[in-house]
């Protein structure tokens, strides 16, 4: 018990703060992940800010995920923005990688880019960004660039970075208002993982005082339909019969209350 409590310690206290704000929280409705923007900073602290939130400078796997995140944060609260994405060639120049491991399935290159340019930095261009709204060059589309400190790149709408948490995996079998069985993968061993409906999609912050207390959950007006336990892999499968009333209308979500992360939300 003991050596638990001085690992639980260890680990607790091992995270170095990067201390880079958190600006705005968002989870992608089509994948489930949470998104966070970053205030602006260079790469390097940017991505050890996204470690310490629990994942990394985001992964861009489709267009959809790049149309996603460039129509959410590249112009969010009015102020056009470039964002950091976890894309580097850090390791071997002109070989590109994501920081969270992931096979490279997709890029969205501008013209001419990358160029690994050295007219500001002779070490040239190992991280990539994606150009914000109303940029000069390609709004959506990916450069190279040096690890930029705020006011050190003049063209630029400034570089911030865009995190990305992936939670769980949710697929539904059956009809509803018939059984609709729930297979859930990828939550934490044994947790206690909630189905939640909501009355339509957005942005839900579970609030202070409940369990798993800031985590952003994708329904609006959520309702815990149940409770299940994860099994020793992390999985669940349940069978639920919800009310007619929610069928075509309601949205649901499963929420990992060990990890307080959410699934991908599905239409009932
Ligand atoms: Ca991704
Ligand atoms: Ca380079
Ligand atoms: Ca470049």
């Amino acid at each position: 018990m003991r050596v638990l409590s001085s690992l639980a310690f260890l680990l607790c206290a091992s995270p170095v703060a990067a201390q880079v704000a958190v600006l705005h929280t968002e989870v992608n409705p089509a994948n489930g992940h949470t998104y966070m923007l970053l205030d602006e900073s260079n790469w390097t602290d940017a991505e050890a800010e996204a470690v310490n939130l629990g994942g990394h400078l985001v992964t861009m796997n489709d267009l959809a995920e790049n149309t996603w995140v460039f129509n959410t944060f590249g112009n969010w609260n009015g102020v056009p923005r470039d964002l950091w994405m976890g894309f580097h060639d850090e390791v071997v120049e002109g070989s590109f990688e994501w920081t969270s491991g992931q096979a490279v399935t997709y890029t969205n290159w501008a013209l001419f880019q990358p160029d690994n340019n050295t007219g500001t930095d002779p070490n040239g261009e190992q991280y990539v960004h994606m150009y914000g709204f109303g940029s000069q060059y390609g709004p959506g589309e990916w450069n190279d660039v040096f690890d930029a400190n705020p006011g050190s790149a003049p063209w630029s709408f400034g570089y911030y970075g865009v995190v990305e948490v992936e939670g769980p995996s949710l697929a539904l079998t059956g009809t509803c208002p018939g059984p609709v069985t729930f297979d859930l993968t990828g939550a934490s061993p044994f947790a206690p993982v909630a189905v939640i409906t909501g009355s339509n999609l957005g942005s839900f912050a579970i609030p202070a005082g409940f369990t798993c207390a800031g985590t952003v959950i994708g329904v609006t007006n959520p309702t815990i339909r149940t409770f299940v336990s994860a099994d020793v892999n992390g999985d669940v499968s349940l069978s639920l019969t919800l009310p007619p009333g929610a069928c075509g209308v309601l949205a649901v979500q499963m929420v990992d209350f060990t990890a307080c992360n959410a699934s991908n939300l599905l239409p009932l």
